[in-house]
């Protein structure tokens, strides 16, 4: 697959990620997000390489699913083409996947993050999940995810209201492993993995796997009822008038219809 929307290059045994698609904060349209999963599923099956790092650049890891790309469709349309579905496979990568991230970490970003194994970040880094800004709820895996690591008093303010986290608040709460200067962020990420990629590929896989059968009993359930409740929302004037006020620049009139 030739690749437009992200670079893919290996560093001693570590698979490296660069979403790149900075006009637009690295928003994920559904091009990025096959041509990533791709290249992950590509890393996973390469016996030279032990571990894998996503990255955006300095300003923004990703800003969200691709509004302008989304903004138009129906909640039958969502359902039926499920295009974000996508976001899913992450789950099933064996090795382990370390997110680098700097700046901006929004919805469909943060929610890549969230499903990586570990998040190593910039001291410039935000997390949020603004999607109640556009009238939807987050879609992939936000409500779940963020719940279980920042505790429900956080999450809720996090998705009911908008708020931000940054870095230090991030690193405090847990969903960080640690902050770095933003000159940092992506080598002590790349020595990070470096360092899991060197041991025993197996013990490394099967600890993986035993840890997330922790972290995600019960998350299935609740990823599909996330999921189903995001498309149906597309079928609101709120959805409309949120995606559109932010493609226009201007602040949405909420109607609750
Ligand atoms: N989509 C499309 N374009 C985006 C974008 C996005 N998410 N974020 C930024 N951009 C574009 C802007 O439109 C602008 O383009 P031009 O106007 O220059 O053409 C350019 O990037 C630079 O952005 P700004 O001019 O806005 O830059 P600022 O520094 O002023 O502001 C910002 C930075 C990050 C605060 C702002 O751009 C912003 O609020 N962005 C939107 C953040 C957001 O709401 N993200 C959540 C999107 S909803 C699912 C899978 C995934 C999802 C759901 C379900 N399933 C598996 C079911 C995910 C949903 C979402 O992520």
């Amino acid at each position: 697959m030739a690749y437009t929307s992200i670079l893919v290059e290996t560093r001693g045994q570590v698979g490296l990620v660069t979403l790149n698609r900075p006009q637009s904060l690295n928003a994920l349209n559904h091009a990025l997000m096959r041509e990533l999963m791709d290249a992950l599923e590509a890393f996973d099956k390469n016996d030279a390489v032990g571990a894998m790092v996503i990255t955006g650049n300095d300003k923004a890891f990703a800003a969200g699913a691709d509004i302008k790309e989304m903004a138009d469709e129906s909640a039958l349309e969502m359902t039926r083409n499920d295009h974000v579905a996508v976001f899913g496979r992450i789950r099933t990568i064996r090795k382990p996947v370390i997110a680098a991230v700097s700046g901006w970490a929004l919805g469909g970003g943060c929610e890549l993050a969230l499903s990586c194994d570990m998040i190593l970040a910039s001291d410039s880094a935000k997390f949020g999940l603004p999607e109640i800004t556009l009238g939807v709820i987050p879609g992939a895996g936000g409500t779940q995810r963020l719940v279980r690591v920042v505790g429900k008093a956080t999450a809720m303010e996090v998705i009911l209201n908008d708020r931000k986290l940054n870095a230090q608040e991030a690193l405090h709460f847990g969903l960080v492993n640690r902050v770095v200067p933003v000159s940092e962020y992506l080598n002590e990420a790349l020595k990070l993995a470096e360092e899991i990629a060197a041991r025993a590929p197996l013990a490394v896989r099967a600890a993986k796997r035993a840890i997330n059968h922790s972290y995600e009993s019960f998350l299935k359930d609740g990823l599909d009822e996330e999921k189903q409740i995001f498309y149906n929302l597309f079928g609101t004037e709120d959805q409309k008038e949120g995606m559109k006020a932010f493609v226009e620049k201007r602040k949405p009139k909420w109607t609750g219809k």
